[in-house]
């Protein structure tokens, strides 16, 4: 049975009907590759509330310019704080980096720092302590680009942060990216060398090819395939001839790496290896979340689906020498803000602000030495259209956020806060 089925294959691939099936199914796959346009969005809001909200919180975000000319620098900074309600579903960010996001090379990333120390690779960042950073680019590819802010944790992936619109101008031939090697000269890595990086690639392919191409017409993979399957002599599916190709060309490949390795290493003698090793000394910053002089307790709360609606109820004490209120809940890069203490117009990304989206159940200040039970309502659209709803169909129903208090002298404590909630799906 067997046999036959192998003999008719074997017959089969006689008359190249697979080898022409291959071809038929390469090519159909191409073209169904070519017809895939470019995604519009970054995939931010697919990523589960609970992670979005739970993992990072970022705030003070400023975008330094929001046009800018090709060449052109400019630099997002913020405090980026990691939450102490981080969830167990992702390992802790002690090998991360901090990262932009935007759809290609657009910009080019000059430097990163954060705690005030350059950072171009990954370090380890502590879960409940915040840190400053500041991202350096230069403008690269004209075009109108979302750039966010990112976090890529090691076996978490990337975490996107709030993003805004970044118009690059100019032309794109115009780029240059100079950089000062330590021997004092200074060379555009943007074409640095190109020529012989195409060259290099282009050898290779013909290699590969004409290898590919070789085997292919000696009765192809799957003629070979059927003769292995079918026990026909090692001799007669590899011919000594077959052999000696192959040989001369093993040689020929090592040998022409061996001796243009040689070559260039002698022309360059001065290199160094590309530098890896993680950063383990970050400094976070000191009374930033958690450091006001506030205790708050967490009473529970739900989360109307219907409503897009939050409702959280805390018991807050004031241990601090002024009253402070609730000005602001920061979430999963949204601001909901109480359009009692933002009265004036605040400058960030209009998909992520609430400017009137955060009310509370009593609004007078909490006096120095006062408890209070609050209940904070955070209501907007916004939570919907961020997919911030899905935080009822999560497995761990929980939200998490930073509260911004102020005091009537303009000092400001955020504190985090967190909790489950839960679900209410009839409007009541
Ligand atoms: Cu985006």
């Amino acid at each position: 049975m067997t046999t036959t089925i192998f003999g008719t294959l074997a017959r089969q691939a006689k008359r190249q009907a697979g080898r022409l099936w291959a071809l038929g199914l390469a090519a159909g796959l191409a073209v169904t590759m070519a017809s895939v346009g470019p995604a519009a969005a970054h995939g931010e809001k697919s990523q589960a509330a609970f992670l979005r909200m739970r993992t990072l919180n970022w705030y003070d975000l400023k975008w330094s310019k929001t046009s800018v000319q090709v060449n052109e620098e400019y630099e997002i900074t913020g405090k980026l704080h990691i939450m102490n309600a981080w969830p167990a579903a992702v390992h802790v960010p002690d090998r991360a980096f901090v990262n932009v996001g935007q759809p290609g090379a657009v910009a080019n990333r000059e430097g990163v720092w954060v705690g005030g120390q350059f950072t171009p690779r990954s370090m380890l960042l502590k879960v409940g302590e915040t840190y400053e950073f500041r991202i350096l680019l230069r403008a690269r590819r004209p075009g109108h680009w979302h750039t966010h802010v990112q976090l890529s944790v090691e076996t978490g992936g990337p975490i996107p942060g709030p993003g805004q619109w970044v118009d690059v101008k100019g032309n794109f031939n115009d780029f240059t990216d100079p950089v000062k090697l330590l021997n004092g000269t200074t060379v555009d890595i943007e074409t640095y060398q190109l020529g012989r990086i195409y060259g290099w690639h282009l050898l290779w392919y013909i290699a590969g090819a004409a290898w590919v191409a070789f085997w292919f017409s000696k009765r192809g993979l799957i003629g070979r395939f059927v003769q292995v399957a079918t026990g026909v002599s090692e001799d007669v599916i590899i011919t000594p001839q077959e052999r000696i190709i192959g040989a001369v060309s093993l040689a020929a490949v090592l040998g022409t790496v061996i001796i243009f390795y040689a070559l260039t290493s002698s022309s360059y003698p001065n290199t160094i290896p590309l530098q890896a090793g993680d950063f383990h000394n970050i400094q976070p910053l000191a009374g930033e979340v958690d450091s006001g002089p506030l205790k708050i307790k967490y009473l529970g709360g739900n989360y109307k689906v219907p409503g897009r609606e939050l409702v959280a109820n805390f018991k807050i004490t004031n241990e601090g020498k002024e009253a402070v209120r609730i000005g602001e809940f920061n979430t999963a890069g949204l601001r909901f803000l109480n359009p009692d203490v933002y009265t004036t117009k605040v400058d960030y990304p209009d998909y992520l602000l609430a400017d009137r989206g955060l009310t509370l159940s009593d609004n007078s200040p909490i006096q120095p030495g006062e408890t209070k039970d609050i209940t904070v309502t955070v209501q907007d659209a916004r939570w919907d259209t961020e997919r911030l709803s899905g935080l009822a169909y999560d497995v761990d129903s929980s939200f998490a956020g930073v509260l911004f208090f102020f005091t009537a002298s303009g000092t400001r404590y955020p504190m985090e806060v967190g909790g489950s909630v839960i679900p209410t799906f009839l409007p009541v």
